[in-house]
């Protein structure tokens, strides 16, 4: 896992580097300051499991076995990325590896990941799924109607609640008047529990546990994990809005990475000098995926019509015509 933490926030950080050059198209987030429960739930699925990341789950993908490389040209909208430039940053499938890219309404994929997990239920395979959704998203009616579909069809799905305190500029007592939000499990008649989300191990057992009652049929579970969004909604937002000592707070004294190193050392399971061998590997990894996809092309307009509808040669006749007139 300290391999996973590592990378993810590498990725983003070089991902910052490539957005300040002007090489990113779009948006870029970031998880900086909550790798480590996207990290560490991921980590608690085995295989054939599925899951659904947001676009603060970037950790969650590379535990399935997104590549770097696959990430930065998605991010990058090259012709050569998972969807061709059609499609932001992480939005892209690999079902063989066990992940969903997410539609952008939010709430929406808890419906979409209810069915999923409802067809595993029908078919009889011991599969499980873990939905992601955000404190801002938690408001929506599709949570509402997810969740209840999923809790009454006793499906086997994991929803892990990232309670960053913010959902874009709106702190989340102005937009729920719920505190713990675990307690909305109540209302579905579903198990729900709050859990320390900077703690990586105690996100890792919550996980393990809720999946492992999920596969045994027990249904669906929720878990809130307490978290903090250390940056902006994305890149270009300054945050002005956000207190910047509370920000310094949590970056000072609840970083999921130092804390988890901590405990590394603390308990004997790993030496600086293994952690310094992880953050070499990471590095040179990095280099190599950049060094890869930096300079490859972005992909032809013709494309963008292609590939998207199940049968549009008409419209696609008349784009290539417009091109070429
Ligand atoms: C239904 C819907 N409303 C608004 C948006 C625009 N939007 C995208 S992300 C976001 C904030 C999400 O906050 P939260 O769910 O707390 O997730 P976080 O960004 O904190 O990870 C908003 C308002 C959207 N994508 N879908
Ligand atoms: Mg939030």
């Amino acid at each position: 896992m300290f391999y996973y933490l590592t990378l993810t926030r590498s990725l983003e950080q070089r991902l910052v580097n490539l957005y300040r050059q002007g090489k990113v198209i779009g948006g870029l987030y970031s998880s900086l300051g909550q790798e480590g429960e996207s990290v560490a739930s991921a980590y608690a699925l085995q295989s054939g499991d599925i899951l659904s990341p947001l676009i603060r789950n970037l950790g969650s993908m590379l535990v399935m076995g997104a590549r770097p490389v696959e990430i930065l040209r998605q991010y990058m909208a090259k012709q050569t990325s998972p969807t061709a430039g059609r499609e932001m940053n992480l939005h892209f499938n690999d079902f063989d590896l066990g992940y969903l890219g997410q539609i952008s309404p939010l709430g929406d994929m808890i419906p979409v990941m209810a069915g999923i997990c409802l067809s595993f239920k029908v078919r009889g395979e011991p599969r499980v799924g873990l939905v992601y959704i955000g404190d801002g998203g938690a408001s929506t009616g599709t949570f509402h109607e997810g969740v209840n579909f999923a809790a009454v069809q006793a499906v086997p799905l994991v929803v892990i609640v990232e309670h960053n305190g913010w959902a874009y500029s709106t702190p989340t007592a102005e937009q729920t008047a719920t505190l713990r939000l675990a307690d909305k499990a109540k209302a579905y008649g579903i198990p729900g529990i709050t859990v320390d989300g900077n703690d990586v191990l105690a996100v890792y057992a919550a996980t393990k546990d809720a999946v492992a009652r999920a596969r045994e049929g027990g249904g669906t579970s929720l878990i809130e994990v307490v978290t903090y969004r250390r940056k902006g909604h994305a890149e270009h937002d300054d945050q002005r809005y956000q207190p910047k000592d509370e920000i310094a707070h949590w970056a000072d004294t609840n970083d999921p990475v130092d804390r988890y190193v901590a405990t590394l050392l603390g308990q004997g399971w790993a030496t600086d000098d293994d952690m310094d061998a992880a953050r070499q590997r990471v590095r040179a990894e990095l280099d190599v995926a950049v060094a890869e996809c930096e300079d490859d092309p972005l992909p032809e307009g013709a494309m963008a019509l292609s590939q998207v509808y199940a049968s549009p040669p008409e419209e696609e006749r008349l784009w290539f015509r417009r091109l070429d007139g």
